[in-house]
């Protein structure tokens, strides 16, 4: 029996709406891909040595990682951009495949920063020094060579972000996975908050992704490495000088000297320049950040390459 077009569409409207509002991290977990890779495999181990090899050469992965998982995870879609590109593009991927709209919108963490194409988030005028590409490029091949379609690229960008905040002496914090990878990269999704917004509306954009303004401080600890540190032993290294440096009023970006003074903030940044379990609460934060409309379960696919979707 065929369904009523209308029917068809509000049903799609619906999937995209509980899509919207549901938080749906459920499936993450620690250690996700234990006994998943060939029984004995670590994946976890997999992705630390190619981390670490690439780390001996040029420890600014560290922030070029940093900044990538932070880009990914960020991306946003508006409601209407989605109806519309939902209804367009999906009625045309349903006929390929059955495949549902929801899974068809670039969200959170799904590693669509890491698809190329003319119009892809890649070319969005903030995405335009991201880097570290290739550190992920290597820790999938490594991964596909062993046990291929096992491991999502949006799980190697929250293991390498981990993996190079460790080496840098950052702390190291366990990450969850059982992330899939999206379908969808358009530049015109990208939504970041640029460095001259409101303090109030970063944290706004913050709230959205369901991190509050604790969350967002320890995150923004990261620019350190945007040379205000004046120990080139520390620079590269994610901890709790960045806030003793803004609180001196020694910030570079409006948005840094803003977080010492806002009252939305100014009590959490003291806390942590005074404080010492920066890299706990920094992790916590990471771990939050990896969270953010994660796909799982039977949402998008794993890529074989994070490069581009796989061919249907
Ligand atoms: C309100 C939020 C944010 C604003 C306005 C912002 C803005 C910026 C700007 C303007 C730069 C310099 C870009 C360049 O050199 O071309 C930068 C760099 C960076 N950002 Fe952000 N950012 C934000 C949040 C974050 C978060 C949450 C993270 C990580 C958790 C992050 C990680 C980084 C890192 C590591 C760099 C240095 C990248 C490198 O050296 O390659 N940022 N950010
Ligand atoms: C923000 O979230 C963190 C971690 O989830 C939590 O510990 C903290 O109490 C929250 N802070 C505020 C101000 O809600
Ligand atoms: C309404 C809207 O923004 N639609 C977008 C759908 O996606 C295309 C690219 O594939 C954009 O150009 C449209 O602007
Ligand atoms: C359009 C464009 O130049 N995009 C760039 C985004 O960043 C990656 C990685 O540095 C480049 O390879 C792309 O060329």
């Amino acid at each position: 029996m065929m369904m009523s077009s209308s029917a068809a569409l509000v049903l799609a409207l619906g999937l995209i709406l509980v899509n919207f509002t549901g938080h749906c991290h459920g499936a993450l977990q620690v250690g996700f891909y234990r006994g998943k890779c060939r029984l004995l495999v670590d994946v976890e181990s997999v992705v630390a040595t190619v981390v670490k090899a690439k780390f001996i050469m040029d420890p600014t992965i560290t922030p070029a990682l940093l900044r990538m998982q932070f880009h990914d995870c960020f991306v946003n879609v508006s409601p209407l951009t989605n109806l519309i590109n939902c209804t367009t593009i999906c009625s045309f991927m349903n006929k390929l495949k059955g495949t549902l709209c929801n899974v068809m919108i670039s969200k959170g963490c799904d590693a669509s920063i890491l698809l190329d194409g003319r119009a892809s988030e890649k070319t969005a005028p903030p995405n335009l020094s991201v880097r570290g590409y290739d550190v992920i490029d290597a820790a999938k091949a490594a991964l596909e060579s062993i046990c291929p379609g096992v491991v999502s690229c949006a799980d190697i960008i929250a293991m390498a972000t981990r993996d190079a905040v460790s080496l840098s002496g950052g702390g190291r914090y366990n990450v969850e996975t059982g992330r899939k990878d999206g379908f969808v990269s358009l530049a015109t999704n990208v939504n970041l908050p640029g460095p001259d917004i409101p303090l109030a509306q970063s944290v706004a954009t913050f709230a959205k992704k369901g991190l509050n303004a604790t969350d967002m401080v320890y995150l923004l600890a990261r620019d350190n490495a945007v040379n205000l540190d004046q120990d080139p032993a520390s620079s590269l290294r994610v901890d709790n000088s960045f806030f003793k440096q803004i609180m001196m009023r020694r910030g570079i970006l409006q948005i840094d000297q803003d977080l010492a003074t806002n009252s939305l903030t100014k009590a959490t940044v003291a806390k942590i320049a005074t404080g010492n379990d920066f890299n706990a609460k920094f992790g916590e934060a990471m771990v939050k950040m990896g969270r953010v409309q994660v796909l799982t379960g039977n949402q998008g696919e794993i890529r074989k390459s994070c490069r581009a979707v796989n061919k249907r």
